[in-house]
């Protein structure tokens, strides 16, 4: 297995991207701003499923530009993209057959998000990759939730709810597009070896695909996935990513200015990969789609570094 993860390990530095519906409350609910991260703000402020839908008619990203995200990941010196097909709120930023809760028949916008980013990807020589979470949904009747459902329509059988939605979703990304290069599972809530085996049977027919170690029910993965810290000494033996935010959040907040410099992130990246690791460093596009100027910024600060002090 050590063949598929040749390019990975060369690659060092790669674009975390979050979005999703959580973009347009932006960290901010009913007037109030919302403590903690912004694509967990259904969830912290116990947004009525009902309620939370009334955001997903103004999700119409007007400026989205896949070939400038690209192009803007290339520059940095980054050589993949992840890109949140659906995180916790159940939202397929994808065209899914198995829901109405997706870009196709929830938002305005009606066109498949990842569609004209994995080919814009492949244009532009990036590897791809899909954030999937296939334990926790807010949405979905049955679907995990973190600290207890807080709305009725929340309740239902998670293995319905494996069998019905996430699984079907997975074979979705993993067959819409062509091959995806990486698959990034996250919060293992509830998922026993069993609930798990059913997810690792279908990469069976992937053998290129790299995945993370947050499946769960003791599935490893490929990578060790370290989240907002370098681990002092990596992981000897094992191949491992530190993902990382540019302020406080990953999901779209309008409130958060704790921007790192770029010295920090330049810091950072020479700290992980000194180490081992890759560095994964995450931007959260506003409702629109407009990466926000400060991580741009910092974006094409870090690849100027990069090509200034890179070996003839
Ligand atoms: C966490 C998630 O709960 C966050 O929302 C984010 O996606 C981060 C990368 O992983 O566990």
């Amino acid at each position: 297995d050590e063949k598929k993860m040749e390019w990975w390990k060369e690659a060092k530095f790669g674009m975390f991207i979050h979005w999703g519906i959580y973009s347009v409350p932006a960290g901010v609910y009913q007037d109030k701003p919302v403590k903690g991260i912004g694509e967990w703000i259904m969830n912290t402020a116990k947004i009525p499923v009902a309620e939370y839908r009334k955001y997903a008619p103004q999700f119409n990203p007007d400026r989205y530009n896949p070939e400038a995200w690209v192009k803007m990941a290339k520059d940095a010196g980054m050589k993949y993209i992840i890109i949140t097909s659906k995180h916790h709120d159940g939202f397929a930023l994808f065209d899914s057959k198995v829901t109405t809760w997706d870009i196709m028949d929830a938002s305005p916008y009606k066109k498949d998000i990842l569609k004209p980013l994995v080919d814009a990807c492949r244009k532009a020589g990036i590897k791809i990759g899909f954030y999937y979470s296939q334990a926790q949904d807010w949405t979905h009747p049955g679907g995990a939730v973190s600290g207890g459902a807080w709305d009725e329509v929340q309740k239902g059988s998670f293995d319905t709810y494996l069998d019905k939605v996430s699984i079907p979703q997975v074979k979705e990304i993993l067959s819409n597009y062509g091959e995806p290069d990486i698959l990034w599972w996250d919060t293992p809530q509830n998922m026993t070896p069993e609930r798990a085996a059913k997810f690792e049977v279908i990469l069976k027919d992937h053998p290129n695909l790299i995945t993370n170690n947050r499946l769960g029910g003791g599935y490893n993965g490929d990578t060790e996935t370290p989240e907002q810290f370098v681990p002092s000494t990596g992981f000897p033996g094992r191949n491992w990513e530190a993902c990382m935010t540019i302020n406080d959040t990953w999901g779209f907040k309008s409130t958060d200015q704790d921007w790192k410099s770029t010295k920090t992130l330049i810091r950072n990246l020479t700290d992980i990969v000194s180490k081992g690791g890759n560095f994964l460093l995450n931007v959260g596009p506003d409702a629109r789609g407009e990466i926000p100027s400060a991580s741009m910024e910092r974006l094409a600060e870090i690849g100027k570094w990069i090509r200034l002090n890179q070996e003839a």
